[in-house]
């Protein structure tokens, strides 16, 4: 049941792919280097690619797709903002015969609409990050929640994940839950907000949906005077460059990875698929957690 040839098969393999992708667009640094692996691989493989930035807008990524479809791709990349309210242009791709490869965040469509997806387990990065705030504070924590984009698969199976494992612990709770859209200067300006109508010295922890809303928080801490990382403790995803920098700084305290090197796996789905292989429907990349004591080391890794 994994696997299935979702689309109808190819003519004919052609002879130099053409790939149109529809970004999410630029609302994090996760998400600008991720866009980077695409073009990257995208130039090793000599695929010739249409790209096109959504700005965030469901809307316009609809419109990149009829668009692709009328430019005749041999297929097309889909990183969705949202989850639901796929399936009408999906369809279409499928009557054009143009194979559909579900990148990063899910869509709530029929699994035999996409060739395939390539992403991480979102629920799984909450249930880590949760699971390590329970034992960093013995079970005990009155948390923020700064949440991702509404609608976003990414930002529910997060929280849904964070919370699996923090009910287990009767003295852990979300005390407030809000959301950043996956921005940088919405987490910061959030978390003024909180630090102004809550007592800080209630808020154990910050629980960020991503890196770029933690850096936003921990500005946010320091103008009210307060030691993130240690009055509050810090824990997102991504796992990009400057979370290693906040962590060197003692700013924030552990990080899930999302890796972002998922453009070879999408391309070679989409050959395998050209030369009539099979396809699994989920092809899942995973990543650690990260500490302060290895910050020093992973951003020099990162940034060589
Ligand atoms: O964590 C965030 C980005 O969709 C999982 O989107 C992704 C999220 C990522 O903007 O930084």
């Amino acid at each position: 049941a994994l696997t299935s040839h979702a689309q109808a098969n190819p003519v004919s393999t052609p002879a130099r792919l053409t790939i149109g992708f529809s970004q999410v667009g630029t609302e994090s640094d996760w998400r600008t280097a991720f866009s980077d692996t695409i073009f990257t691989e995208a130039a090793r493989r000599n695929i010739e690619l249409l790209f096109l930035d959504a700005e965030n807008s469901q809307e316009n990524q609809i419109a990149a797709i009829h668009y692709f479809i009328e430019a005749g791709v041999d297929a097309i990349l889909l990183a969705p903002v949202i989850e639901t309210g796929w399936n009408s242009i999906l369809q279409e791709a499928q009557h054009a015969n143009i194979p559909v490869v579900i990148i990063d965040r899910n869509v709530t469509a029929d699994e035999s609409l996409y060739l395939t997806r390539v992403s991480s387990d979102f629920r799984h990065e909450g249930r880590l990050a949760a699971a390590w705030l329970a034992q960093a504070t013995a079970g005990r924590c009155n948390i923020v929640e700064l949440e991702g984009t509404v609608g976003s698969s990414a930002a529910r199976d997060r929280h849904i994940g964070f919370l699996e494992v923090m009910q287990l612990f009767p003295d852990m709770r979300i005390t407030v839950s809000q959301p950043g859209d996956f921005r940088r200067e919405l987490g910061q300006q959030i978390m003024e907000g909180i630090l102004n109508t809550e007592d800080p010295s209630k808020i154990c922890a910050v629980w960020s949906h991503n890196d770029d809303m933690a850096i936003g928080a921990v500005q946010a801490i320091k103008n009210a005077n307060l030691d993130p990382g240690d009055d509050i403790l810090i824990v997102s995803v991504d796992a990009i460059p400057d979370i290693f920098l906040a962590m060197m700084n003692g700013d924030t305290n552990a990080t899930v990875e999302l890796n972002t090197n998922m453009a070879g796996l999408a391309f070679d789905a989409i050959e395998r698929y050209f030369n009539g292989e099979d396809v699994p429907k989920w092809i899942r990349v995973t990543g650690g957690l990260y500490f302060p004591a290895t910050a020093a080391e992973e951003y020099a890794r990162r940034t060589q």
